[in-house]
């Protein structure tokens, strides 16, 4: 804004302040569902535990010993190349299996989504794991599993696979998990669904490069997977899971939402650090003008 002797510092007030809650709006977006683990540390803490926003009922699953499911303290977190950490709370969640038993935990949504032709879904979560063979995040519906964004039988990456009604798995080239015993690196999984008459399409990124503003794209994330053919009428629930070879995953920062910005959210602390700024600024420049006015009279 050019500034003129003319210019009131009540106006450049309204205007910055205006600004910054245009700025705050779009930061506070609300997604169709959270899930931070925000439990206390424990073994067996993630069966029937039942907060986070979106969702109805607790964590469910037939493996009812503790053994296969712990929280863990602290959040597992990601920072994108610019420095900017996607916001967490509480802690996270690790699932583990036995030789014979692969538990899935699941969580339903607290209203089916139903979405329509030209609309697009984004899901994210923070994920590692432990081993290889069909462990990750699933969407389900009713009792139908629809996709899973994980590992497969066969590959070692994060990739996309169709479970009902299609087949194959479209890798994204990254490697997901250590051995057997050792958690691997922690890695940030967006994965987004457009919606269209017959077919969809699927698209997987994972570390996208930036948070919080435009949606990545194949160039902009460390991996990337598409795939079609996947015709959604609706989602009810989401899954982990792992499968029986002593496997472990750990899951945090679960979100569903309707843009890629409000599944990867960062702090505003460069827009709050900006109004600071410039209200010092315009009480020095009120201050001015009070003295010129005395001046001209
Ligand atoms: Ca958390």
């Amino acid at each position: 804004m050019k500034m003129t002797p003319h210019t009131k510092p009540g106006v450049l007030l309204f205007v910055t302040v205006l600004t910054y809650l245009l700025t705050l709006n779009h930061a506070s977006a609300e997604v169709i569902a959270y899930e931070g683990l925000d439990y206390s540390a424990g073994s067996g803490n993630l069966l029937n535990a039942s907060g986070g926003t979106g969702w109805t009922g607790g964590w469910s699953s037939f493996a009812t010993d503790p053994f296969f499911n712990t929280i863990d303290s602290g959040s597992l977190s990601y920072t994108d190349n610019g420095a900017a950490s996607l916001i967490t709370s509480g802690n996270s969640a690790t699932i583990s299996s036995a030789n014979t038993t692969s538990p899935n935990f699941e969580r339903d949504l607290s209203s089916t989504l139903t979405p329509t032709d030209g609309s697009s879904l984004w899901i994210s979560f923070l994920g590692r794991g432990s081993g290889g063979s069909s462990m990750g995040f699933t969407l389900v519906d009713g009792s139908t599993d629809l996709i899973l964004f994980g590992n497969s039988q066969t590959n070692n990456v994060w990739g996309i696979r169709q479970i009902s009604g299609g087949s194959g798995f479209n890798s994204t080239g990254v490697t997901m998990t250590d051995s057997v015993g050792t958690l691997g690196d922690t890695f940030m999984v967006v994965a987004k669904i457009s919606f269209k008459s017959g077919a969809d399409t699927v698209e997987l990124f994972i570390n996208p490069e930036s948070l919080g503003g435009a949606e990545p794209t194949s160039g902009t994330s460390l991996g990337y997977a598409t795939q079609e053919l996947v015709n959604i009428a609706s989602v009810s629930s989401v899954r982990v899971q792992v499968s029986t070879v002593q496997q472990k995953f750990s899951f945090d920062e679960i979100r569903i939402g309707n843009s890629y910005a409000d599944v990867t959210p960062v702090p505003e602390s460069s827009s709050t650090a900006l109004l600071f700024a410039s209200l010092v600024g315009l009480w020095i420049l009120s201050k001015r003008f009070r003295k010129t006015d005395k001046h001209t009279v």
